[in-house]
C-alpha cells in the first residue's frame, strides 16, 4: 500500500490527542529569520539540511545523532536552513529536537512533518519552527488552502511539496511561493532527479523558489538540479552519513 496514506492515518490521531493534551500557548523566544529572503537573495545553491535518524524506505539512517551538534555543524559549514524531521514513529523523530535545535541556530528552521491540522502548525511555532512543511498529496485543495494561509498568517514559511504535475497544479493554485520537488515517490519510495527537470521546466525560476528534495548524494547531483532551476537542494541522508561533513556541505553549495 501507500506509505503515506499509512502516516496520514497515524497523524489524526496524534492531533487527537494533541487536541486533548493542549499546546502550551507560549512560543520560543527566538530569531526568526527569513528563508523566501535567504533564498532570494543567495548567490549559490541553498542547502537545507535535513536531521533525519531514520525514514521507511530506507530503515535506520543515524540513530546516534546529536541534533544540536549535528545542527550546528550544519550552520557552521554555510548550510541556509535546517530541516528537523519531528514524526516519531515513521521517522524517529521527536518535536524536543526542533525547540532544542531552534535553541542553538540562528539559521531558518523547518518542523518537517505530515501536517494535517492547524494545532501541529501552532506546535511548531511555539517549538521555533520558521518553517512548515505541506504535502499536497496529503491534503485535499481546501485543506491545502486553509493550512497555508494559517501558517503565513502566522508568519511562517511555507515549502509547498509536490511530485508530479497534477500537484504543482494545485500548489500553483495557492499560488505556493516556495516549491519543493520530490525526487521521491512516496509509493514506491524510487528517487529519480529527471522529476526535478520535468516539474522545474514548468515553473519560472525567478518568481518561484525550486527546491529539489531527495536523493541527492553527488556534487553532479547538485549541478543536476541547479540546471534544472532549483535554488536550494533538501538534503538528509547523504549529511547524516557524510565520512566528512563540513566537506561534502560545502561542496554542495555551488
Ligand atoms: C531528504 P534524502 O534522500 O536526502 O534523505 O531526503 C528529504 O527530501 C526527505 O526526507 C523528504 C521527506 C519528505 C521526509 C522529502 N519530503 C516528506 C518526510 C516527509
Amino acid at each position: 500500500g501507500n506509505i503515506l496514506t499509512k502516516i496520514i492515518d497515524e497523524k489524526e490521531i496524534e492531533v487527537a490527542r494533541l487536541k486533548e493534551t493542549g499546546l502550551k500557548g507560549e512560543a520560543l523566544q527566538v530569531t526568526r529569520p527569513s528563508l523566501v529572503e535567504q533564498l532570494r537573495t543567495a548567490a549559490s545553491m541553498s542547502v537545507i539540511a535535513e536531521i533525519k535518524r531514520a525514514s521507511p524506505s530506507k530503515g535506520e539512517i543515524n540513530l546516534d545523532v546529536n541534533p544540536v551538534e549535528q545542527a550546528l555543524t550544519y550552520e557552521r559549514n554555510g548550510a541556509t536552513a535546517i530541516s528537523v524531521l519531528t514524526d516519531e514513529k515513521f521517522f524517529k523523530g521527536r518535536i524536543e529536537d526542533l525547540q532544542q535545535v531552534s535553541q542553538h541556530v540562528a539559521i531558518p528552521r523547518l518542523c518537517k512533518d505530515f501536517m494535517v491540522d492547524e494545532i501541529q502548525i501552532d506546535r511548531a511555532y511555539e517549538s521555533g519552527a520558521t518553517v512548515i512543511l505541506l504535502i499536497v498529496a496529503a491534503l485535499s485543495q481546501e485543506r491545502l488552502q486553509a493550512l497555508y494561509t494559517y501558517a503565513k498568517q502566522k508568519g511562517l514559511d511555507v515549502l509547498t511539496e509536490v511530485h508530479d504535475e497534477e500537484e504543482l497544479e494545485r500548489a500553483l493554485a495557492i499560488d505556493a511561493e516556495i516549491i519543493g520537488i520530490n525526487n521521491r515517490n512516496l509509493k514506491t519510495f524510487e528517487v529519480d532527479l529527471a522529476v526535478t527537470e520535468r516539474l522545474a521546466s514548468r515553473l519560472d525560476s525567478n518568481r518561484h523558489l525550486i527546491i529539489s528534495e531527495s536523493g541527492i548524494k553527488t556534487v553532479a547531483d547538485v549541478e543536476r538540479v541547479k540546471k534544472a532551476g532549483a535554488r536550494g537542494i533538501l538534503v538528509g541522508e547523504t549529511l547524516m552519513q557524510a565520512a566528512d561533513l563540513p566537506e561534502t556541505l560545502k561542496q554542495f553549495q555551488l
